[in-house]
């Protein structure tokens, strides 16, 4: 079977459909689904070879989620959405010299974030120049020599900003953090500031490390799980495997969401006959329709239960010798709860008592408890606080650092947690800088640098002259688009280290290069030598991946290779860092990281064991826990409701089941019925008759902030759907125009793309 070729034009308001919703998740439709993005993209024959050898030890990592891989060799390790991320990444469409020849980015500014997509990958280094509307060819060298000269011409290593998206590998990122620290800045936002830095933030104030503590034989081994504001059906979906083999040995499992999410009620597993064609299993024992932004108010309310639950059945429900022993604030917080309103926490959450109560019952009674939670959840106000809340849950009932139990956030990209542990941020830890030292003989900046949001402001405010991007697509994922637009125009210069065409290349500086590498599944041989990355999941697993399609052009470097290449030409000759070295040698670059970050004693040796090996992690090892006085911190916190004014809804944006963040695979949304468009807004039957508008009818959505004016995202169809009452939800990064930068998360900074008071209009025109 042959190729198809990209789409010409964008699709139009009527070609949207919208159908029932599905009732279970994969199954038949989702195998085919898959096998029909790879075969359009990359034909039949490419699309056996490239499978086989996703998720093998000998193979790639899947570039999707950040779920773990089993430690076992099915040579069906992967999901529908897996294989759309590699078909994406696998193409053989090519976006070359000819392409922006005939389009110059006034013409690429009109198409959508798929159109852009569809085009395929990039094949060679183009240069935008200030004043020119096309990209043009340009060599590797000369490319280095316009960032040296932007950089030079600034003179301020604290103008520039170095963004870094969660699919790059240890070793670039490792390099990366180096070159812009000996460059002289902290500037290096990342793609984790929009996503679970409040899980960062909350969990290295509860137990002294920000990372989840389960591991996927945990997962396996729980009497009970419940999933908060995460839709793995679509997000993580071999989760959903992970699921049903707990349910098969007895476990629980609890969904917590304003959503009915397809995957979350039912499963058929994929890589089973029966699962293919049966009716599949039912995952969720209680599906608990939650308000959007009341989680707080949820999880006080089972921790008041499990309080009181403990005084009915004499003192057997909170490990209480845990928390004498190991934890801080627990007294604190059982005075709290039981002083807050039990009737007033329920109405606040909108969920009906008889189901809040199955759930405390089945908190106080198993003693396996994992929490798992997404973007649900981080992207709000309160997140923080609601972390520290689900954490007291944990804490309470001493459901950590033992088998089956602990905290779980579920990770966006497949390499966002090794970024970070690689010194990708803006606020580093003064060990950390220290061992760089140690290690490079230079003294690193120290100062704080700009986080995502922070670096929209200051680029909006013309601080900022260079802004670089290893990866992701910052405009199309950044908050309040037009903002973040008009800021990123402000810079004189702004560079994409990019697979495939998006939005951030098309709106830019003054000037722009777009600087093309090598995915991950892409062989990368230096001197004859095929190289390895590496990446490390969700659950602190570090693995090797090593690319094996021959690459999409000749002219393609790798991201080692690249910001390598970079630092030389910027720092020059004489910087002693042997950049030319590290490039050549991967192994190499490892050595380094094991010298620098804990943890990662003999790290080459311990990449050949097939699967990797894990991280330390003190609370999951050893209920240790590395907070200032060396004890887990409960936390009293405050419930403060999202005010929505009457007539108005509360926003979550979500994403449909064919996309990856901004990079859209197709227009549909088979669960929740959508096919062939995007423009929709989901929102309760009786809210739109209340508000006076109809299922069907087009509308347009506007965000309230403040005294700031309306923003507005025009022409959204209104799909009557069943989501909690007074909230609505509609896609990013089509809705991320309505989502006010200044609107964020206390203490994360991050956005709250899950909760924007919207009113709707009916078009003007
Ligand atoms: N196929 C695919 N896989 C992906 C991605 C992708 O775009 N496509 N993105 C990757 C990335 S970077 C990330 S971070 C993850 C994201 O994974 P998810 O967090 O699952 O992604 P979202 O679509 O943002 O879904 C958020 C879920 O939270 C629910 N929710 C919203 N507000 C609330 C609330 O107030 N309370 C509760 N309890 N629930 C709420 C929504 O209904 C939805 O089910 O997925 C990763 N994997
Ligand atoms: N409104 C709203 N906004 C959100 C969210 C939301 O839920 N709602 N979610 C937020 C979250 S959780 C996240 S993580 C961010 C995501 O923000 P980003 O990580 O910035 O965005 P992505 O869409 O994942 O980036 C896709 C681009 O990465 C490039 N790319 C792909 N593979 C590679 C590679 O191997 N190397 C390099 N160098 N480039 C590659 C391609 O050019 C592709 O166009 O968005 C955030 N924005
Ligand atoms: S669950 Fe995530 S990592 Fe695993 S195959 Fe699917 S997309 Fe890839
Ligand atoms: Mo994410």
């Amino acid at each position: 079977m042959s190729t198809t070729p990209p789409p010409v034009d964008d699709l139009g308001e009527r070609d949207l459909r919208v159908g029932a919703p599905k009732a279970a998740a994969a199954g038949l439709p989702g195998v085919l689904a898959g096998l029909g993005h790879a075969r359009r993209q990359l034909g039949a024959s490419r699309s056996a070879k490239t499978f086989l050898k996703l998720n093998q030890p000998d193979g790639f990592d899947c570039p999707g989620c950040a779920w773990p891989d089993p430690n076992h060799t099915s040579s069906f390790e992967f999901c529908e959405n897996g294989m759309k991320a590699i078909a994406e990444e696998a193409t053989v469409r090519r976006v070359d010299a000819a392409f922006f020849a005939r389009h110059d980015v006034d013409d690429l500014a009109r198409r959508s974030d798929w159109w852009l997509g569809q085009q395929g990958r990039l094949t060679e280094p183009m240069h935008r120049a200030e004043g020119d509307r096309h990209y043009r060819p340009i060599s590797w060298d000369d490319a280095f020599g316009v960032v040296a000269d932007a950089l030079a011409a600034s003179g301020d290593p604290d103008r520039a900003v170095f963004y870094t998206s969660g699919r790059t590998s240890n070793e670039a990122a490792f390099l990366y953090q180096l070159f812009v620290r000996k460059l002289g800045t902290n500037n290096l936002p990342d793609c984790s500031n929009m996503c679970h830095e409040s899980s960062g933030v909350a969990l290295t104030q509860a137990i002294g490390i920000g990372k989840g503590s389960v591991t996927l034989d945990d997962v396996h081994e729980a009497e009970l799980i419940v999933v908060v504001g995460q839709n793995p059906g679509t997000n993580h979906p071999r989760m959903l495997t992970a699921l049903e083999e707990a349910k098969r040995r007895g476990a629980a499992i609890v969904a917590v969401n304003p959503l009915p999410e397809a995957g979350l009620i039912r499963f058929k597993n994929p890589q089973r006959p029966t699962g293919v064609l049966g009716r599949g299993t039912e995952l969720a024992d209680e599906f608990v329709q939650v308000k959007v932004g009341a989680d707080l108010a949820l999880f006080q309310w089972w921790n008041r239960r499990l309080v009181e639950l403990d005084d009915e059945r004499g003192g057997t429900v909170l490990d209480h010798a845990f928390l004498a022993e190991r934890c801080e604030g627990a007294d604190e917080l059982v005075a709290h709860l039981r002083g807050l309103d039990a009737d007033e926490l329920l109405a606040a959450t909108g969920v009906d008592a008889g189901t809040a109560e199955r759930v405390a019952q089945l908190l106080a009674g198993r003693d396996r408890i994992i929490v798992c939670w997404a973007m649900g959840i981080t992207q709000h106000r309160q997140a923080v606080p609601t972390i520290r809340e689900i954490a007291n849950t944990v804490l309470l009932r001493g459901s950590i650092g033992r088998p089956g139990s602990g905290l779980c956030p579920v990770r966006g990209h497949s390499n966002v947690q090794g970024d970070r542990t690689m010194g990708i941020y803006e606020k580093p830890a003064e060990a950390f800088l220290d061992a760089l030292a140690a290690e490079f003989g230079f003294a690193p900046p120290r100062e704080p640098g700009h986080d995502t949001v922070d670096s929209i402001g200051a680029m909006d405010r013309g601080e900022v002259d260079v802004f670089f991007a290893l990866g992701g697509n910052f405009l199309a994922a950044a908050p309040d688009t037009e903002v973040t637009a008009r800021a990123l125009g402000r810079c004189a210069l702004t560079v994409q280290v990019s697979t495939k065409l998006n939005r951030s290349h098309v709106v830019g500086g003054r000037a722009s290069l777009i600087l093309p590498c090598l995915g991950r599944t892409e062989r990368d041989v230096v001197g004859g030598v095929p190289q390895k990355v590496t990446v490390e999941d969700s659950m602190s697993m570090v693995h090797a991946s090593v690319g094996t399609l021959e690459p999409a052009s000749p002219h393609l470097r790798s991201e080692v290779a690249i910001v390598a290449g970079l630092a030389r030409r910027v720092l020059g000759p004489d910087d002693d860092v042997p950049w030319e070295e590290l490039a050549a040698d991967h192994g190499a670059i490892r050595d380094r990281i094991e010298a620098v970050v804990p943890g990662f004693t003999a790290f080459n040796e311990r990449i050949e064991i097939p699967g990797g090996f894990a991280l330390p992690h003190p609370p999951r090892d050893a209920r240790e826990f590395r907070t200032p006085d060396g004890r887990a911190h409960l936390a009293c916190n405050r419930f403060e409701p999202e005010a929505v004014p009457a007539g108005r809804l509360l926003l979550q944006t979500i994403r449909s089941h064919d996309q990856f963040n901004t990079t859209i695979y197709g227009l549909d949304d088979r669960y929740r019925g959508i096919h062939q468009g995007r423009r929709v807004l989901f929102a309760h039957a009786d809210d739109l008759h209340e508000l006076g508008f109809v299922d069907g009818e087009v509308v347009d959505v506007v965000s309230e902030w403040r005294d700031e004016p309306d923003r507005r995202a025009e022409r959204f169809r209104l799909v009557a759907y069943d989501v909690a009452r007074g909230t609505c939800a509609a896609y990013f990064p089509e809705a991320n125009v309505l989502v006010p930068l200044g609107s964020v998360a206390e203490q994360s900074n991050t956005p709250t793309s899950k909760a924007v008071v919207v009113r709707l209009e009916r078009p003007t025109a």
